[in-house]
């Protein structure tokens, strides 16, 4: 059982103690451009921003900070210095519009917002239509007041406000299924918690790694990656606003990047384009956010020698919480329980079921969901348990294996057909560039499979090459799981940290 003082902020913990520990002179923020902050920087333009919000913005311990911007030092020092000045963040992504952004501002009613310069624009419409308190403050701009050159005459140490290890840190919000925004709430400890889990027992950092991640901090996920499990353990971040797939690639063969974390549709169109060889320099690759196909794990390792550690995770526990690296991993299962979580398959009435027996995934560790004031917490903690969604079962062994989210199951003419399971089948059709299964409602069998493809370039999608992607399916899985309906799209609907949207597509077929 991991166990923290009773007294403590995770910024104390993720900066002044580090720098302390591998000195301040050794690197903690790289980018692309070149520039990089030592920990002694990052650490000293933490406290500048703490003293400013604290001694310009009247910050108070307790009040809420909403943080917008694309990955880049200064969002780390103003992540950092909101928690040292004892505030909470909250974090929304760059990507987001004023009309997603505004729920978040409702819900959450923050006192300040630290925004990117350039992504200012849709929190001034919310302030103006949501909440005329919100006091705007932007970075990285040319202007006077802006927050850098506010921040960088303010000299001194600052120390950090004396918080409680189960004080809130961050809300963080999530899509959830149906597009609708919940807020999770994690504490100072829960910060630590994901590290002395995920990042000490699966990740093992050291100072030496330079770690790249495409997901924005936002997002959790790019939050551990970038910033809790790199500075906990004197290591390196690469910080990119917006890398696509290939150029991710390139910069870890350029710049020597040795973790990889991101999405299995990167790692899938990397692969596509023949240029997984980029690659190779990596001491680790991880991949989350969803379900990586066994032959996308396969051809990385057949081609690269690179074995993926597969991870399942979520913002309501912040990280990752199934996951397994090195010897441990078993080719097509997710992973065990990381050490200081337990996991177990549920079955409808909420008992555990045994090895082989698919239900839903609950978990119980160190970190649990704890939404701001949502009806739906009653749907996601029961009996304890937190219920992700996931249908998995588990193996004699207690390695745990995905089928797909509760509600992507399909079940067609009695038989039960997982969405990833078609996905991957699709996926090994030469012309499909991407895919994503849900199911439709018919009269006849219940539910049909419905396969939304995009076909790669200068492929025409017609009946002829619907019914030729079908015949492939019924030659790779059982005939019974291939898509009766094939809807030829553009693209896919994606939320802004890049998940499929499947509500979006599930509203498609049944409109
Ligand atoms: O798997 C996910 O979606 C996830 C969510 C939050 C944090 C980390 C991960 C991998």
């Amino acid at each position: 059982e991991l166990r923290y003082p009773r007294r403590l902020n995770a910024a104390t913990e993720l900066i002044d103690v580090p720098a302390a520990a591998y000195g301040p002179g050794r690197p903690a923020l790289r980018t692309p451009d070149g520039a990089t902050w030592t920990y002694g920087e990052l650490r000293e333009r933490t406290d500048q921003i703490a003293r400013v919000l604290t001694e310009d913005l009247g910050l108070v311990p307790g009040q809420r900070v909403l943080l917008r911007s694309p990955n880049n030092c200064w969002t780390v020092a103003c992540w950092l210095g909101v928690l040292k000045a004892g505030g909470i963040v909250v974090t929304v992504m760059a990507a987001l519009r004023a009309r997603e952004i505004a729920p978040v501002v409702a819900r959450t009613l923050p006192a300040l917002a630290l925004v990117d310069h350039r992504c200012a624009q849709d929190v001034h419409t919310v302030r103006d239509t949501v909440l005329p308190s919100l006091r705007v403050v932007e970075f990285g701009g040319p202007g006077p007041g802006d927050l850098v050159a506010r921040a960088s005459a303010k000299s001194g140490a600052f120390t950090a406000v004396d918080t409680a290890a189960d004080d809130v840190a961050l809300l963080a919000p999530t899509s959830g299924s149906t597009g609708e925004p919940k807020i999770t709430m994690h504490f100072h400890r829960d910060v630590l918690a994901v590290d002395d889990t995920f990042g000490r027992h699966v990740l093992h950092l050291v100072p030496d790694d330079l770690v790249a991640c495409s997901a924005p901090f936002a997002f959790t996920f790019g939050l551990g990656m970038l910033v809790v499990f790199p500075l906990r353990a004197g290591a390196c971040a690469l910080l990119t606003e917006a890398a696509t797939p290939l150029a991710m690639a390139d910069l870890v063969a350029d710049r020597g990047v040795t973790v990889l974390a991101t999405a299995p549709t990167a790692y899938k169109a990397i692969l596509r384009e023949r240029r997984e060889e980029r690659l190779a320099g990596l001491r680790v690759g991880v991949s989350a956010g969803e379900h990586i196909p066994r032959g996308t794990w396969e051809r990385l390792r057949d081609r690269i020698g690179l074995e993926v550690v597969d991870g399942i995770g979520a913002t309501e526990l912040l990280h990752i919480f199934i996951s397994a690296a090195g010897t441990n991993i078993r080719p097509g299962a997710t992973g065990k329980p990381v050490p200081g979580f337990r996991a177990a398959v549920l079955g409808a009435d909420g008992t555990e079921l045994g090895p082989g027996e698919p239900g839903r995934l609950g978990v119980i560790g160190p970190v649990g969901c704890r939404y701001l004031d949502d009806v739906r917490q009653k749907d996601y903690v029961v009996d304890g348990w937190n219920v992700t969604g996931d249908v998995f079962h588990r193996d004699g062994d207690g390695y745990f294996h995905y089928h797909a989210r509760g509600d992507d199951m399909i079940v067609s003419s009695g038989y039960n057909i997982g969405g990833p399971e078609v996905e991957a089948a699709l996926d090994t059709h030469p012309d499909v560039l991407e895919c994503a299964v849900v199911g439709r409602g018919d009269a006849e069998r219940g539910q049909v499979v419905c396969a939304f493809v995009v076909l790669r370039d200068g492929v025409t999608g017609d009946a002829a090459k619907a019914a030729e992607i079908q015949d492939h399916v019924k030659q790779v899985i059982a005939p019974y799981k291939y898509p009766r309906d094939v809807r030829f799209r553009d693209a896919l609907p994606r939320n802004a940290s890049g998940k499929l949207q499947r509500f979006a597509l599930r509203a498609a077929v049944e409109a």
